[in-house]
């Protein structure tokens, strides 16, 4: 009698770690693999969780995308694109030289929040003369009014402080040029090579960027995802309605305003309008808030 081995096609879990255009790169029993979608619509990026279909040992099929713990974007004239999934946290990386931005980091903090990931503000140059006033601002406001978890340190020094707070994690690392990323990317990730001190082209050509992810390992558990490129976390494609819900200052007043659809603009009896006034909410971070809403209006007509 013979046997017939019958030869079943291989399905294994994997990690997209890079993309270029719809090309994936998948990782797999720490094997990469070039990929090919299965069907044309979907859309993968970095940290997503797909099944794979091994069809020798440098290609395979993507067969299946594994639900996604949260997402986050960058925005590409006024849309708001997916640039990587399953991000555990978000260093945000913040300092007095060149050019402090306040909206940027509000706008780092507000996609953390709606994509239910934990930012961690990192005060870089903590060498210069500057940073103390500077810092002791960030914490009065960031820290001690909204709770958020502030680091400071040199990176031209050392960032040791980081790897603990890097350990078991997927981490995403944005900041406004100058303030230190690639820095710090070589410092927690020495075979990186990350060239410091320069503006890649693509940094301040406005709106088109080609920001491409990508998934380094730090160790066995604990994966930075480096985005070169990205400037800004995007942030259409929140609701008008949901997004007092991101700031911590406002979540606990929603609901106490007399139109229960109050947007806190210019309603009148707002309960946040009036912790504005109250001094209760920062001023500075009530404007972002305005801003935002007022762009979110817009876009419809873009
Ligand atoms: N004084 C000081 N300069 C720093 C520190 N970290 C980075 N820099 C400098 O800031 C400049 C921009 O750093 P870089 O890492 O390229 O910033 P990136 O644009 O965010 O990637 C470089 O000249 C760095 O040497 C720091 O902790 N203190
Ligand atoms: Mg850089
Ligand atoms: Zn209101």
């Amino acid at each position: 009698m013979t046997t017939y081995k019958i030869e079943r096609p291989r399905v294994e879990e994997g990690l997209i770690i890079s993309s270029f255009g719809r090309q994936y790169i998948a990782e797999s029993n720490k094997k990469r693999y070039q990929t090919v979608s299965k069907g044309k619509k979907t859309e993968y990026v970095v940290g997503d969780i797909v099944d794979l279909q091994i069809i020798n040992d440098t290609q395979a099929q993507i067969m299946e995308l594994e639900p996604r713990k949260n997402l986050i974007y960058r925005s590409d004239q006024n849309r708001s694109k997916m640039i990587a999934s399953n991000v555990d946290q978000v260093l945000i990386v913040i300092a007095v030289k060149p050019n402090f931005n306040i909206n940027f980091l509000n706008s780092c903090l507000l996609a953390c929040e709606s994509g239910e990931i934990d930012p961690i503000v990192i005060i870089n140059k903590s060498d210069l003369a500057e940073t103390p006033e500077f810092s002791e601002d960030i914490h009065n406001l960031y820290n001690k009014k909204l709770n958020y978890q502030i680091i400071q340190l040199s990176a031209l020094d050392n960032c040791s402080e980081l790897h603990q707070i890097l350990q078991n994690k997927t981490t995403v690392l944005i900041g406004q040029s100058g303030v230190g990323k690639s820095t710090i990317t070589n410092q927690i990730h020495p075979n990186a090579n990350a060239r410091t001190g320069e503006i890649a082209k693509y940094e301040n050509s406005g709106t088109h960027t080609t920001t491409n992810a990508s998934l380094y390992h730090i160790n066995e558990t604990s994966d930075l995802i480096d985005c070169p490129g990205l400037q800004e976390f995007g942030l259409f494609h929140l609701d008008v309605s949901d997004t007092a819900h991101y700031f911590p200052e406002m979540r606990e007043l929603i609901g106490k305003c007399k139109f229960n659809n109050c947007i806190h603009v210019n309603e009148p009896q707002c309960a946040i309008i009036d912790a504005v006034n109250n001094k209760i909410i920062d001023k500075r971070r009530y404007l972002f808030y305005t801003h935002l809403i007022n762009r979110l209006q817009q876009k419809k007509h873009y």
